[in-house]
């Protein structure tokens, strides 16, 4: 199983798309609210930009809320 984390941001209708996928599929993973400076950094920094969601897997991110479904529903259980 891939390392997982997600960054985004409860009022970002995208990131809200993600969220009620994983919880209609029970996906529960590690999560980073970007309103915290500190996740935000570390989104830009790793990401080269600000854009939520973003799920960085294995320490790699990916953007796109519907690549990230894609991912999840092939990935995690
Ligand atoms: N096509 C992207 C759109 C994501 C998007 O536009 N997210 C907004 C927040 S809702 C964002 O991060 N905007 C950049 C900013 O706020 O600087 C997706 O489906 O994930």
């Amino acid at each position: 199983m891939d390392n997982l984390t997600l960054y985004y941001s409860p009022f970002c209708p995208f990131s809200q798309k993600v969220l009620r996928y994983m919880e209609n599929n029970n996906i529960t993973l590690e999560m980073k609210d970007t309103n915290d400076p500190e996740n935000r950094g570390k989104l830009v920094e790793v990401g080269g930009k600000y854009q939520v969601p973003c799920l960085f897997i294995n320490g790699k991110p990916l953007y796109e809320s519907d690549d990230i479904i894609e991912y999840l529903g092939q990935n995690a259980k």
